[in-house]
């Protein structure tokens, strides 16, 4: 048994028939399927665009790519099964044939997780954390890693007013609890991964709690994939900045996450966030 192993954290994860290795930090790179315009011309690019940046991302050192077909932006709106399963099933079923790295579904929906891992998808990222009715079910059919994100309130209106006693205790135990569940529900413990979910039903305030007290997550002894990239809390810490300028930023909270015990960054911006990573490992 390896030493990480020994104190109780995963050195491996299973990602189809690609192996993570996890006591070096990893990136899963966010590929946001858009909406699809009307003409087909239209739908051929952006189809053909989102796959060079798949590719591209897989080039700069992403070890998974995330795809996503629904936005979870504070204030969106929901869209059907229907229309989620056809923004991402052809490209993940495209990509899962032709790009050399794990492919990722990012939904909430039972029937789109089948759907996805049908199609080629080998890891289930949930931000309601498998509380959908027949999610829990339908990713122990699918036998795929499943993450595990932290939201308070739903997407719609989960900024409007977040309140905790105290936000990482909550979060924990909330993890927790999802956890126990997925285990209760038969899927393997080695195939969970935690998410305190950074943005999602959080002011700044705690944000930066969850992110000083990181390392409280990892004695659940679950990989912790933490998403920082592009957020608001880096845009209102920058002055308010835009989200084309917070690179430096993102890299910057990547940085303090891996050192304070995360595996696995979700980021946008793969490259410089890789080398980052680089330099951050190998001085950890
Ligand atoms: C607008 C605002 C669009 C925020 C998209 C977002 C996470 C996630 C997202 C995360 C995991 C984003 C978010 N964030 N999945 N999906 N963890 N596991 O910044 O932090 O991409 S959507």
């Amino acid at each position: 048994m390896k030493q990480a192993e020994a104190e109780g954290g995963l050195v491996q994860l299973q990602l189809g028939k690609h192996t993570l290795d996890l006591t070096r930090p990893q990136v899963m790179g966010v590929l946001n399927r858009t909406p699809d315009s009307f003409s087909d011309a239209g739908q051929f690019t952006d189809f053909d665009a989102a796959r060079r940046h798949a590719h591209a991302m897989v080039q700069q050192g992403a070890a998974i790519i995330d795809i996503g077909g629904e936005s979870t932006r504070p204030g969106a709106e929901p869209v059907s099964v229907q229309e989620e399963i056809e923004r991402v099933v052809p490209l993940i079923a495209r990509l899962a044939g032709e790009v050399d790295a794990p492919i990722s579904v990012d939904t909430s929906k039972p029937d789109v997780m089948r759907a996805a891992v049908r199609a080629g998808a080998v890891m289930i990222n949930d931000v309601y954390a498998l509380r959908q009715a027949g999610a829990l079910q339908a990713a122990h059919d699918c036998r795929v890693p499943v993450c595990l994100m932290h939201m308070q309130g739903e997407p719609r209106s989960m900024q409007q007013n977040p309140h905790y006693q105290d936000v990482v205790n909550e979060v924990r135990q909330f993890l927790a609890g999802r956890v126990r569940a997925c285990i209760a529900a038969g899927i393997q413990s080695e195939q969970i991964l935690i998410d305190p979910g950074f943005g999602f039903g959080k002011t700044l305030d705690h944000n930066l709690q969850l992110l000083r007290q990181l390392h409280e997550f990892t004695m659940l002894g679950q990989p912790l994939l933490v998403g920082l990239s592009r957020k608001s809390m880096i845009g209102t810490l920058l002055g308010k900045v835009p989200v084309a300028e917070r690179l430096q930023g993102s890299v910057a909270a990547a940085v303090v996450a891996v050192l304070r015990g995360a595996q696995l960054i979700r980021c946008h911006d793969v490259a410089p966030t890789v080398a980052a990573l680089r330099v951050a490992a190998a001085a950890r």
